[in-house]
């Protein structure tokens, strides 16, 4: 009886662990990756996409809701609903929340820029970020607190926020999140900024060392990784900054993967974008400072790239009609 009964159990175990490999979000929870992807508000309200986001993910960002302009358009009203929704359609089927973004040159509300006293928008930068991380505390596991702070040569964007305030707001930004939500994990956010040995990318890395030396309550940097199929990747070059950042004891979270191909896309572009998405997740289950793998979308049927770069779409591995490509089965696969 004692030797059928643990049979059985053993069963019962292999019967569960065959059924997680079947089911991505299954699968990437069991091998200890928040694989997520950009949403909508209309995501979270489509029954349809709901259940295609929770088969295929574990983890989702809002593509817009948090940002400044959507969160917080007028100076005394913070609009929470949307970001509500999505969250708590997160949370309740059991996903993890990232939350994008307080400092950057885009999508602020309006009224910000008209704010004339230095120390009245200080102030008012850390009410934002105060009010947001505790209304979400428990709900979000990570933020980007800024995001996309240095231009392609090296030197600091002559942002909105930097011209006002210089390099000094952006660590003013991460001991007021650290403050408001001591648990989460604060990131410095950016684009093209993947390879070791590029000026952004080095630029990027001194800054937040010397971050790390003062003390600065930063945990990691977000690689966004908008890549583009005929250009050149190289893996080596990214491992090396992620070990970097590891020796830093930072993390690195992969925050917006897509890889545009052109379109119509051909099927030796299909098969090299597989390829990418393959090497960028072999170096998040095999670097031990990245766990959180994002997409920046759900399926090709929506996404940003084709208004950006005419002539260029489908980046995502699940297609226009939300079936998955080889590229996600391979994913699968490697959790
Ligand atoms: O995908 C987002 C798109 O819907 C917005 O119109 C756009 C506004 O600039 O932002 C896009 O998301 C960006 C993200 O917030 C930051 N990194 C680059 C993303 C693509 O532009």
């Amino acid at each position: 009886m004692k030797n059928f009964k643990k049979a059985a159990f053993v069963l019962a175990v292999l019967l569960l662990l065959a059924g997680c490999k079947k089911v991505p979000s299954k699968a990437a929870t069991k091998a200890g990756v928040n694989f997520g992807a950009a949403i909508t508000i209309g995501d979270a309200l489509n029954q349809e996409q709901i259940k295609l986001i929770t088969e295929n993910f574990n983890t989702v960002v809002a593509e817009n809701n948090m940002k400044w302009e959507n969160i917080h358009p007028k100076k005394t009203f913070y609009n929470f609903g949307d970001m509500d929704t999505i969250a708590d359609m997160a949370v309740s089927n059991g996903m993890k929340v990232r939350g994008h973004t307080f400092i950057w040159y885009q999508q602020n509300a309006p009224y910000v820029s008209s704010i004339k006293s230095d120390d009245e928008l200080k102030a008012h930068l850390e009410e934002h970020i105060t009010k947001v991380m505790e209304h979400y505390k428990g709900k979000i596991y990570e933020y980007d607190v800024a995001n996309e702070i240095f231009e392609e040569d090296g030197s600091f964007r002559k942002s909105f926020w930097y011209n006002r305030f210089g390099e000094e707001i952006y660590e003013f930004a991460f001991e007021v999140a650290h403050k408001a939500d001591p648990d989460a994990i604060l990131i410095l956010n950016d684009y093209n900024n993947e390879n070791a040995g590029d000026a952004k990318s080095d630029a990027q890395y001194k800054f937040v060392k010397k971050m790390v030396e003062k003390g600065v309550p930063i945990n990691g940097i977000g690689l966004q990784l908008h890549l583009q199929e005929n250009l050149p990747f190289s893996k080596d070059a990214i491992r090396k900054n992620v070990q970097r950042y590891g020796e830093l004891g930072l993390k690195v979270s992969f925050t917006e993967v897509d890889v545009r191909v052109k379109t119509p896309a051909t099927p030796e572009a299909v098969k090299h974008q597989q390829e990418i998405f393959c090497d960028l997740l072999d170096i998040a289950l095999t670097e031990p400072n990245v766990d959180t793998f994002v997409f920046w979308g759900v399926s090709d049927a929506h996404t940003w790239v084709p208004g950006t770069f005419p002539g260029y779409g489908d980046p995502l591995p699940i297609d226009k009609d939300n079936k998955p490509k080889e590229a996600m089965k391979a994913m699968v696969k490697m959790f």
